[in-house]
């Protein structure tokens, strides 16, 4: 029997109004994809997609503006928080987010984000945490994990050299600017609907203007960490989890 796909009565996902039908570049289980479909959800949800201003980063979701068709600007790298402060301020109408890996964020950007942060910009960032910078080839982060193996420490992350992994969402949380501090996941139904639910909650912070709203996102890299999709869905639950776990660290 053949199934009527036109049918609303036969629909069980319809794709948000504003993703482009763009082939996307991400690898196989990599968690960008999943999270450019909520934001895009949202802002048809909330029906603000003539007032939302994107901010794009430097790193896998660069393309981010081929996706979702909304007013983008891009960003050099670690320095969306930045631009965003300009486009909010300019724009105190406007919803406008950041879109973030952790290479962006917590690496080369830590000043523009923690400044931000501490102004309390009314902007939400959206931060994507897969421990390593993606984009380039896997090299090691400020997240990485001890011991983890990257392409910079074949041997695992030492902590004597390099550090410890930096939970920059608890720093940020701290922060009298700071609304919402948040870190979720994309790897179950369940977890995708509660990421949504926060995306939503930062994306109304910023047109109430409520200051700054982060949703960290604990994401798998299955091409970087050179693991199968459910791999590394297993090992990010494993290993991810106990040193970045999930939770609202503050919600006011
Ligand atoms: C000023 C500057 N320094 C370094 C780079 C090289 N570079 C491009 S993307 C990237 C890392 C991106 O990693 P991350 O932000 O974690 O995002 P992911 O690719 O993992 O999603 C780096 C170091 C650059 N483009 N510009």
């Amino acid at each position: 029997m053949s199934i009527n796909i036109i049918d609303p009565a036969n629909l069980v996902y319809a794709k948000p109004e504003l993703m482009n039908d763009a082939d996307m570049h991400y690898c196989p289980g990599c968690s960008h994809g999943v999270v450019h479909k909520l934001i895009a959800e949202v802002i048809d949800e909330l029906n603000i997609r003539e007032i939302t201003i994107g901010i794009a980063p430097v790193g896998c979701a660069v393309f981010a503006y081929n996706y979702l068709d909304i007013d983008w600007q891009e960003a050099a790298h670690g320095r969306a928080p930045a631009l965003a402060t300009a486009a909010k301020r300019l724009n105190p109408s406007k919803m406008v987010f950041t879109y973030q890996g952790d290479g962006d964020l917590a690496a080369i950007g830590t000043a523009e984000t923690i400044h931000a942060a501490n102004r309390g910009e009314n902007i939400a960032i959206i931060f994507i945490n897969n421990g390593i910078y993606g984009m380039t080839g896997g090299q090691m982060a400020p997240t990485t994990l001890p011991q983890m193996k990257t392409s910079t420490s074949p041997n695992g992350r030492d902590t004597y050299e390099t550090g410890y992994p930096l939970k920059i969402l608890d720093l940020l949380a701290q922060l009298q600017g700071v609304c919402l501090a948040t870190r979720q996941s994309v790897h179950t139904a369940a977890s995708v609907k509660k990421a949504k639910r926060m995306i939503k909650l930062a994306f109304e912070n910023s047109m109430a203007n409520k200051g700054t709203s982060i949703v960290e996102i604990v994401s798998t890299c299955s091409a970087g960490w050179k693991m199968t999709p459910a791999g590394a869905n297993d090992w990010m639950v494993e290993n991810m989890f106990p040193a970045y776990p999930l939770g609202d660290i503050k919600n006011i």
